[in-house]
């Protein structure tokens, strides 16, 4: 076996671990990436259904980090696809020579910390041995698919496809009956486009969702130059807002249910032309107020009542079980508009669930649906799944599994109690999936990088993550999410997608400027709740106080 020594080894070749090995090199680190993939983009590289693209707009979802990078891209749609998005994370893994310290088609198969050295010996499926001072799991956030167990499944004759694992040379569907299961945010972008090529669409859907329009567009140039001119100041609002992107529009700062019908509804008809996530945030109050979250609940049903034509179809596409945002809303090009169309079904499961696959097509309670493909949109086993399948061993032989039992558990999202020098981008605890990703991601990696350098300048060996600190964490991250409408989903944020997988709900949700100044509370606070070489750890701040501290911007208003 072929064993070689590192200081950093990281785990993953999308966003975040492109990032973190441009950062390490900087710092003068000998890095080894593995990706599982056969080129770079994680997610991305993974996911590439039909009408696959970013429900973040372009010119926002792309690193900060080098002014020369932001000016020399460019995004040709409002929304990007997944193959323009995967061209950007080669363009940047081109650009700063990365592919060099990354070891492709190579899965981490266990990572084990040794107490005698302090460093972590990882083992790949290609028999190799690497050892280690820091190990960074950028393995991402929706990067292992939920396979469904229906009966039956595996005894389809026809192909079944995957939207998470999709076929890289595509799928031609003319002429075919296909059959897609799921209604997430992957079908609503998949639908349409599936619907216009097959001959017969059959969609199984459990839970109807939220959706708006996404509006997307071709870039404009004047907004790209706009862009472009104003980069850093731009830049400097993302990071003010809740969610790590620019506000949409003109968010009325009063509460929902401070003004009139009229003027909600005007609110709501403003966001809805404007397009995409914006619209949840059309009052500042629409994740905590549930009254006022019905109030936009209702709107969208009035929507969807007035585009889908058949009225039993549209009563079935309403979500009534649930608040806007409590899933992830999702955005659409002619969702709604392709149960319209002549070819395509809607069937839903509450009233006839699936009770197995047959080698023809689905079988529901009510009746057999035959068709020659069957289409998966079932999503992903979301923030722990990819974890889970490494054998992680921390101090004590303990490993992150038996850590992660009744769910995960990550001081900040970033380190985990027991697992020394072993860190999380966009860990469980952490804003990630309900943020802005590439502003988590940088906002992580620059963490990271920083504690490395600090722990490399004192001439310290070991960082590691205070038990009592993640427990404070944990509540407070539960306090924090216990007045929003959130936990009342179920939804993937909290592990209800998948079966036997314990319910917590797994983001944090202070918002992006809250949870910057918590971070850096803590490292200007001698990286309080982290013990390093064994000393004590410094105190934590009160999290909540730090939390709702002004930034800059209110203060000075
Ligand atoms: P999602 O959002 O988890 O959607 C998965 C969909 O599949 C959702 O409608 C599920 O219904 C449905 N599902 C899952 N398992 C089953 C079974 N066994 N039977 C029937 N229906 C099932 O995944 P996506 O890939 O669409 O999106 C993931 C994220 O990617 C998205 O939020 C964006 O952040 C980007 P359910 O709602 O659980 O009742």
């Amino acid at each position: 076996m072929e064993r070689t020594e590192v200081d950093a080894v990281v785990v993953g070749a999308g966003f975040g671990g492109l990032y973190m090995l441009h950062k390490l090199r900087g710092l003068g680190l000998i890095v080894r990436v593995f990706e599982a993939g056969h080129d770079v983009g994680g997610t991305w590289y993974w996911n590439r259904y039909p009408g696959a693209r970013c429900d973040v707009e372009s010119m926002e979802y792309s690193f900060s980090f080098d002014e020369d990078l932001e000016q020399e891209w460019s995004w040709t749609e409002r929304y990007a696809t997944q193959p323009e998005i995967l061209s950007y994370a080669r363009h940047v893994a081109d650009r700063f020579d990365l592919r060099r310290d990354i070891s492709f088609s190579t899965r981490v198969t266990s990572a084990t910390f040794g107490e005698a050295n302090g460093t972590w010996l990882v083992t790949t499926d290609k028999g190799e041995e690497v050892r280690a001072q820091y190990c960074v799991m950028a393995t991402g956030c929706l990067s292992t698919v939920n396979r469904p167990d229906i009966p039956g499944l595996d005894g389809f004759a026809g192909p079944v496809y995957q939207t998470g694992l999709w076929p890289h040379e595509g799928v031609d569907f003319t002429g075919k009956a296909v059959c897609v299961i799921g209604t997430g945010s992957s079908a609503i972008q998949s639908i349409p486009v599936i619907a216009r090529q097959a001959a017969q669409l059959t969609v199984f859907q459990r839970t109807a969702n939220y959706v708006a329009p996404a509006r997307n567009q071709p870039m404009s140039e004047a907004y790209e130059e706009h862009f472009k001119a104003n980069y850093k100041d731009l830049r400097r609002k993302q990071l003010q807002g809740y969610f790590g992107a620019l506000p949409s529009g003109e968010p009325r700062m009063v509460p929902s249910m401070s003004v009139g019908d009229d003027e909600r509804e005007a609110a709501y008809e403003e966001g809805w032309e404007r397009g995409g996530l914006g619209l949840l945030g059309s009052f500042p109050d629409l994740l905590f107020d549930r009254d006022g979250n019905e109030t936009l609940a209702e709107f969208v049903r009035g929507k969807i009542r007035a585009t889908v034509k058949n009225p039993a179809t549209a009563e079935l596409l309403c979500p009534d079980d649930h608040p806007v945002g409590s899933k992830r809303m999702c955005i659409d090009t002619g969702y709604f508009e392709t149960f319209n169309r002549d070819n395509v079904t809607l069937v839903g499961l509450k009233a006839e669930p699936i009770e197995r696959i047959s080698s023809e097509g689905v079988v529901t309670a009510k009746q057999a649906y035959p068709c020659d493909a069957l289409v998966l949109a079932t999503g992903f086993d979301a923030m722990t799944g990819t974890l889970a399948k490494i054998a992680i061993t921390g101090r004590g032989g303990r490993t992150l599994k038996d850590e992660w039992a009744d769910g995960p558990v990550a001081y900040l999202g970033l380190m985990v109690a027991g697992f020394p020098n072993l860190f999380l981008v966009t860990g469980p605890g952490s804003p990630s999936v309900l943020s802005n990703m590439l502003v988590s991601i940088e906002q992580h990696v620059d963490w990271i990088a920083g504690c490395i350098e600090a722990l490399r300048e004192r001439g310290a060996g070991v960082i590691e993550a205070d038990p009592a600190a993640q427990e404070d964490w944990l509540e407070h991250g539960a306090a924090v999410a216990a007045p929003t409408v959130y936990p009342d989903g179920k939804s993937w944020y909290t592990g209800a997608n998948i079966a036997g997988k314990p319910r917590t709900f797994m983001a944090y949700i202070g918002g992006v400027p809250g949870y910057r100044k918590i971070c850096d509370a803590v490292t200007a606070g001698d990286y309080a709740g982290f013990a390093i070489d064994g000393a004590e750890a410094a105190p934590l701040p009160d999290f909540m106080a730090v939390l709702r501290t002004p930034q800059p911007a209110e203060a000075a208003a």
